[in-house]
């Protein structure tokens, strides 16, 4: 490669995003009227979410702390428990809430990057039979258009968030009405040498893929926004001879919902490490002093496999890279990761895939789905004071943006 190839590769193009990303219940705190909440505890080693980072009256400080180490743009979600607690019946103030959050960011100067449903449910919806239960695309179609009239100026919106491992979360709560298996649970982001994640059932994926082009059309009639989905992306490696076993995994497990993503604006990469599969399916994680807290391997070229293979299954639709990074609670480690998953992305660039933006998972520290101990953010945050502790991984962060590039 020569000197001038090398110097492209580490410039993003003009009006790159660069930001990092949040969702509601894992940083808003006192969720009451989802079914996260409700279920929150009642399995043991199951934590609480409780005030969560307090970010429903923190977001300002969130936001300002973002924009002032240089980033531009912030993902965050809007909650559906909050925003409908009853059937029909819509809180004007939540929207306003949602709204003031989006004036917010535009006044910093950050591009708002929304989540319409991120992993909760209101608990009535869950109560009557969720995902699975007879009206749910309506009930969310009717969530949606009462949204929309908060998202003037938003200019991307992603209606289900990682809807693959929202599948495999839905499939597993239905365990949790049997008290036998509630003593079993585990977080669903958490993985292991010893654990495997339930493979998503593509009958609950086929509702969320009706749900998702059914609220496409609504975002695209009521707002300008540029309205696609997220997808966790698994970045399989196939070992020789495991091509078919990979390419069945692969799609129950992704493919599924990227070629749902045919037809989007956008399609949203999520992507945290890589994993073999062989003839007999995925292999563990093999055990690594390098392995993050949740689990997973130190692989952050995974970025530039996620982001290819998305490109690839989409048939080219463009990317905006909506999560990636690393829980550990070594910031060093976590620069180290994001500098080599931000090469290995350039590559991908290089190699003619539009890529819009990158977001990094997460701003802050916060409540990883029944546990607090994975640290993924670049903020650390007090959870009795709620005080802000920026890490270093914040301001690189926030120089490579200023740079638009790469050192
Ligand atoms: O915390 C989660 C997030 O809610 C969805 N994507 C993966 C993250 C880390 O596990």
């Amino acid at each position: 490669m020569d000197e001038r190839e090398e110097d492209t590769m580490k410039t993003f193009p003009n009006g790159f995003l660069w930001g990092a990303s949040t969702a509601p219940h894992q940083t808003e705190g006192n969720n009451v009227n989802s079914d996260f909440w409700a279920n929150e505890g009642r399995s043991p080693g199951m934590e609480f979410s409780g005030d969560a980072t307090d970010s429903y009256h923190r977001y300002r400080e969130d936001m300002q702390l973002l924009a002032d180490a240089g980033l531009n743009s912030y993902r965050f979600g809007i909650e559906w428990a909050r925003i409908e607690p009853r059937p029909g019946m819509i809180s004007r103030a939540e929207l306003a809430h949602y709204r003031r959050m989006i004036d917010t960011a535009l006044e910093f100067g950050l591009t708002p990057v929304v989540t319409l449903h991120h992993f909760t449910n209101p608990k009535w919806f869950a109560d009557e039979g969720g995902w699975l239960g007879a009206g749910a695309v309506d009930r969310f179609r009717s969530y949606v258009s009462a949204a929309t009239d908060i998202l003037e100026g938003v200019p991307w919106v992603c209606t289900i968030n990682e809807p693959n491992m929202f599948a495999m979360m839905t499939g597993m709560a239905r365990l949790l009405s049997d008290p036998e298996a509630r003593k079993k649970w585990t977080s669903p982001t958490v993985e292991g040498e010893r654990r495997q994640l339930p493979a998503p059932d593509p009958e609950i994926g086929r509702i969320l893929i009706d749900a998702h082009h059914a609220v496409r059309d609504i975002v695209r009639e009521n707002t300008g926004a540029k309205v696609g989905w997220t997808v966790a992306n698994r970045a399989f490696e196939v070992r020789p001879g495991a091509e078919e076993k990979a390419a069945e995994l692969s799609y129950v497990w992704e493919d599924l919902y990227l070629e749902a993503a045919r037809g989007d604006d956008f399609v949203g990469v999520q992507s945290y490490s890589a994993q073999w599969v062989n003839t007999d399916g995925i292999e563990p994680y093999p055990p690594h002093p390098d392995n993050t807290l949740v689990g997973t391997a130190y692989r952050p070229d995974a970025l530039g496999i996620a982001t290819r293979h998305a490109w690839e299954v989409t048939g080219g639709v463009p990317i905006l890279v909506t999560e990636n990074g690393i829980a550990t609670g070594d910031d060093t480690r976590r620069i180290a990761y994001t500098d080599a998953a931000l090469r290995a992305l350039a590559d991908a660039m290089n190699q003619g895939i539009d890529v819009r933006g990158y977001l990094h998972w997460s701003l802050l520290d916060n409540f990883e789905w029944g546990h607090w101990e994975p640290t993924f953010g670049l903020i650390a945050v007090d959870r009795e004071t709620f005080e802000r502790t920026p890490k270093p991984s914040l301001s690189w962060l926030g120089e490579v943006a200023r740079r638009n590039g790469l050192e």
